[in-house]
C-alpha cells in the first residue's frame, strides 16, 4: 500500500487530526460509558483484524484515543482513511 500522507488522509475524513510526528492520524472518541467505549473497540478491532490492518490506541473509561498509521509504509494510506471512515461510522 503507497503512501498517501496524512493531509490528505484528514480532507477525506471528519474530525481527524495529523499527530505530532506528521505520519499517523489521530482522534479522540467519546462515549456515554465505558460499556459503550468498549462496545466500539470490540467492534473496530474485529473489522481491524478483518483488514489485516491495526490501531493504536489508549483507552480510559469512556474516552478512546485512536492513531492510525500503516507501519509498513511509514505513513498514512488509504488502509487507515478506510479504518478511520469505519470508527465513525459504527461511533454513531
Ligand atoms: N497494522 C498497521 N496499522 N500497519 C501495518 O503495517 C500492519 C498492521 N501490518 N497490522 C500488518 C499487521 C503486518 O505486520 C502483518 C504481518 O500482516
Amino acid at each position: 500500500m503507497s503512501a498517501l500522507g496524512a493531509e490528505a488522509a484528514i480532507s477525506k475524513l471528519q474530525g481527524w487530526s495529523v499527530a505530532e510526528n506528521g505520519k499517523a492520524i489521530e482522534k479522540t472518541f467519546k462515549f456515554a460509558d465505558f460499556n459503550e467505549a468498549f462496545g466500539f473497540m470490540t467492534r473496530a478491532a474485529l473489522k481491524a483484524d478483518k483488514m489485516d490492518h491495526h490501531p493504536e490506541w489508549f483507552n480510559v473509561y469512556n474516552k478512546v484515543e485512536v492513531t492510525l498509521t500503516t507501519h509498513d509504509a511509514g505513513d498514512v494510506t488509504e488502509l487507515d482513511v478506510e479504518l478511520a471512515g469505519f470508527m465513525d461510522e459504527i461511533a454513531g
